[in-house]
C-alpha cells in the first residue's frame, strides 16, 4: 500500500513543470523534520501537563464555580495545542521516520479523549462542558425521605436494604440528577466529534477504538470476540440469581424468568454484585467470613486500608509509596466541600508526585478498590522514565488491570490470614462460596463493561440521537445484561448520565478489557511462582521475582503495541477468556448443576 502511493506521488511530480516539482520535493518533509516535529510537540505537551494536571486536581477535590474556570481554561489551551500539533502531524504520513517517531506520531493524533475543532473558542466551549457535566455529576442531591441525599447515601441503601420499596424509591432518586446534563452532553458530542473528524476519523467512537494498535473495526470486532467466550458463563450466573431473588422477593417484585430488576442487584447500576451474597448463598456451604467484618472487627480506618494495599506491592518489590502521596492524596470525602467521590489515581509531574483520590469506606469493596488505585499509581511510576508520549499503559485496559491483578490475590482468604485479618483460613469446601463471591463482581460485570462503550460508539456515530439516548441504553443493558429499570422510565430520563464515566467521559472498554488481561496476568503469576492449585487460591505476595518481571512489563509503559507487554510477562499475545474461564471453572460446573429445571435467558 505505501509503495503504491510513493509511485502515485512520483508520477504526479514529473506531470510538473520543473520548478513546481522542486517546491513539491521541498515540501516533503524529511524524517529527520519529523522527528524534530515530534521533539518539539512532545516538550510542548509536557511543558503543559503540570498545570493542567494541578487546576484538574484542584477542581476534582474542590468543586466550585472557580475552580471549574480555572480547570476549563488550562484543559482548553491543552486541547487547542494538541489539536493543532495533532493535525500538524499529518503533515508527516508516508515519511519513512523510525519506528519512535512513527509510534510517537500515532500517540499524538490519539493524545486527547475528546478534541475540539481548530476553530477559534471551541476547544475552550468543548473543556467547559467537560469540567460542568463532572461536576454537576459529582455534587448530585436528591430528596430522599425529607434531607437531600448524595451518591455515597444512595450507594449504601443499595447495598443494604432488602426493601424492594426502598430500593426503587433511591434507585430512581438518583437518575433525576442526570435529566439536566442532555442538553450539555449533546452540545459536547457534537463539538468532539467535528474535532475527530478534523483528525481524520469519522467521528469521536472511531477515535476511541483506534487506539489498540489495530484497525477501529478490527477492535470492535475484538470485542464482540471475547464477549461470545464469556456470554455463557454470564448467563448461568444471571439465571441462578434471578432464581435466588424470586426465592426472596416473590413473583410481584421479581419473576422467575425474563430479566432481573436492575435495583435488586446491590450496586447503583447493577455492575457488580457481591453485596447481594447472602441473597444467592448457597444454601448448604457456609462462607465463614465476610471481609466487611473482617475489617471493622480489626479496626481498619481508610489510611490503614490504603497503607495494607501498600504494603502488599511492596512485597513485589515495588519502592514504598512516598511521603507526598500521604500528604496529598484524599482518601476520605472532606465534609467542608464538594469533591469528585469516584475513585481516582493520579500522577501529577509524570514523575513521583502521585496520588488517590477516594471518599473510602472501611469495607471489602474500598479494601478492593484501594489496590485497583495503587495499582495505577505504581504503573505510573514504573513507566516514569519513559519519554512523555510513552508515558501511558499498553492500553488502557492494562491500567486498569495492574491493581485489579494485585486485588485478586489480596482477597485470597490465604493472604487475609497472612496480614492477620482472618484466623484460619478455610478449607476447599468454601470453594464454591467464595467463587461465587468472586463471580457476583467480575462475571457480572462482563456485559456491563461492554456496553457502556457500545452505547457511546453509536451515540458518536450518530446512530444514536439525543431524544434516542435513553431507549438505546435500556436495549442494551436488557440485550446484554439482561435487566430493566424498576418501572417504566420518564419521557426525559438520561439514565446514562447517571453512571460517572458518562459525565465524566472516560472511555469504558478498558474495564472490559481489564476484566480479561487480570486473569491472564493472575494465572502467568502464579504459573511464575510456581502455584500448582486451583487459580482462586493462588496468592502472589512475596513473589518479588515475579514482581520483579510484572515491573519490566509495566516500565515499558505505551512504548511498544501492547501484544509486546502482554507477551513479555505471559508469552500471550492475545486478548483470551481462556484465563477467567479456568478461575472460575469449578464455579461454572455447579452453576450448571443448581440451574437444572430453570429456564435460563431472557
Ligand atoms: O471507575 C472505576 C475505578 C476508577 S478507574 C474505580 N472502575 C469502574 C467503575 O467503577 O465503574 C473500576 C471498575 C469499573
Ligand atoms: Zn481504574
Amino acid at each position: 500500500m505505501k509503495s503504491y502511493l510513493m509511485a502515485a506521488s512520483a508520477a504526479a511530480l514529473m506531470a510538473m513543470t520543473p520548478l513546481a516539482a522542486a517546491q513539491a520535493q521541498a515540501a516533503r518533509p524529511t524524517p529527520a523534520e519529523a522527528k524534530a516535529f515530534v521533539d518539539k510537540a512532545e516538550a510542548e505537551l509536557e511543558a503543559l501537563s503540570v498545570y493542567t494536571a494541578k487546576a484538574a486536581w484542584v477542581r476534582a477535590t474542590y468543586i466550585t464555580e472557580d475552580t471549574q474556570w480555572l480547570e476549563a481554561k488550562a484543559v482548553g489551551e491543552e486541547k487547542a495545542l494538541a489539536t493543532k500539533l495533532a493535525m500538524e502531524a499529518a503533515r508527516y504520513d508516508g515519511v519513512a521516520v523510525d519506528p519512535v517517531t512513527a509510534r510517537k506520531l500515532m500517540l499524538l493524533k490519539l493524545y486527547l479523549v475528546l478534541p475540539a475543532p481548530a476553530r477559534e473558542g471551541a476547544a475552550a466551549e468543548l473543556a467547559a462542558l467537560e469540567s460542568g457535566l463532572d461536576s454537576t455529576y459529582s455534587t448530585g442531591k436528591f430528596d430522599y425521605k425529607g434531607r437531600q441525599i448524595t451518591l455515597n447515601d444512595a450507594e449504601d441503601i443499595l447495598r443494604e436494604s432488602r426493601d424492594p420499596a426502598e430500593l426503587k424509591a433511591v434507585w430512581e432518586g438518583w437518575r433525576t440528577v442526570s435529566p439536566p446534563m442532555r442538553a450539555d452532553y449533546a452540545q459536547l458530542v457534537a463539538l468532539a466529534n467535528e474535532g475527530s473528524k478534523g483528525l481524520g476519523y469519522s467521528d469521536t467512537g472511531a477515535l476511541w477504538r483506534a487506539k489498540y494498535d489495530m484497525a477501529p473495526d478490527a477492535f470492535a470486532a475484538e470485542t464482540d470476540r471475547v464477549w461470545a467466550q464469556v456470554e455463557p458463563f454470564y448467563k448461568n450466573l444471571h439465571c441462578y440469581v434471578r432464581a435466588k431473588l424470586n426465592d426472596k422477593y416473590g413473583d410481584g417484585v421479581q419473576p422467575r424468568t425474563g430479566p432481573i430488576r436492575a435495583d435488586l442487584l446491590g450496586n447503583m447500576w447493577a455492575q457488580s454484585w457481591g453485596n447481594i451474597y447472602d441473597i444467592v448463598a448457597p444454601a448448604r456451604v457456609r462462607s465463614s467470613y465476610d471481609l466487611d467484618q473482617l475489617l471493622v472487627k480489626a479496626n481498619y480506618d481508610p489510611t490503614k486500608m490504603v497503607k495494607t494495599g501498600e504494603a502488599f506491592y511492596s512485597s513485589l518489590g515495588f519502592a514504598p509509596l512516598p511521603q507526598t502521596f500521604w500528604e496529598r492524596s484524599q482518601i476520605t470525602r472532606p465534609q467542608d466541600r464538594e469533591v469528585v467521590c469516584h475513585a481516582s489515581a493520579w500522577n501529577l509531574d509524570g514523575k513521583d508526585d502521585i496520588r488517590i483520590k477516594m471518599c473510602t469506606k472501611v469495607n471489602g469493596e474500598d479494601f478492593y478498590t484501594v489496590h485497583h488505585e495503587l495499582g495505577h499509581n505504581y504503573y505510573q511510576r514504573a513507566y516514569g522514565d519513559q519519554p512523555y508520549l510513552f508515558k501511558g499503559g499498553a492500553n488502557d485496559g492494562f491500567h486498569e488491570a495492574i491493581g485489579d491483578f494485585a486485588g485478586l490475590s489480596a482477597l485470597t482468604p490465604t493472604y487475609l490470614q497472612q496480614i492477620g485479618l482472618l484466623d484460619q483460613a478455610p478449607g476447599a469446601e468454601e470453594d464454591i462460596p467464595f467463587l461465587l463471591k468472586m463471580a457476583l463482581d467480575k462475571i457480572a460485570f462482563l456485559p456491563f463493561g461492554l456496553l457502556v462503550d457500545k452505547w457511546r460508539w453509536e451515540v458518536f456515530s450518530g446512530d444514536v440521537a439525543p431524544a434516542e439516548y435513553n431507549d438505546a441504553w435500556w436495549t442494551l443493558r436488557t440485550r446484554y445484561q439482561g435487566i430493566v429499570p424498576p418501572g417504566p422510565r420518564p419521557a426525559d430520563a438520561f439514565d446514562p448520565g447517571a453512571k460517572y464515566h458518562v459525565p465524566g467521559n472516560t472511555p469504558y472498554m478498558r474495564y472490559f478489557l481489564a476484566h480479561i488481561y487480570q486473569f491472564q496476568f493472575h494465572r502467568a503469576a502464579c504459573a511464575q511462582a510456581g502455584w500448582d492449585g486451583p487459580l482462586h487460591r493462588c496468592s502472589v505476595y512475596d513473589e518479588a521475582e515475579m514482581g520483579r518481571r510484572f515491573n519490566a512489563m509495566m516500565e515499558m509503559g505505551q512504548s511498544k503495541p501492547w501484544p509486546d507487554a502482554l507477551e513479555a510477562f505471559t508469552g500471550e499475545r492475545q486478548t483470551d477468556a481462556s484465563a477467567i474461564a479456568d478461575y472460575f471453572a469449578p464455579l461454572n460446573t455447579w452453576l450448571t448443576a443448581q440451574n437444572k429445571g430453570e429456564q435460563c435467558g431472557w
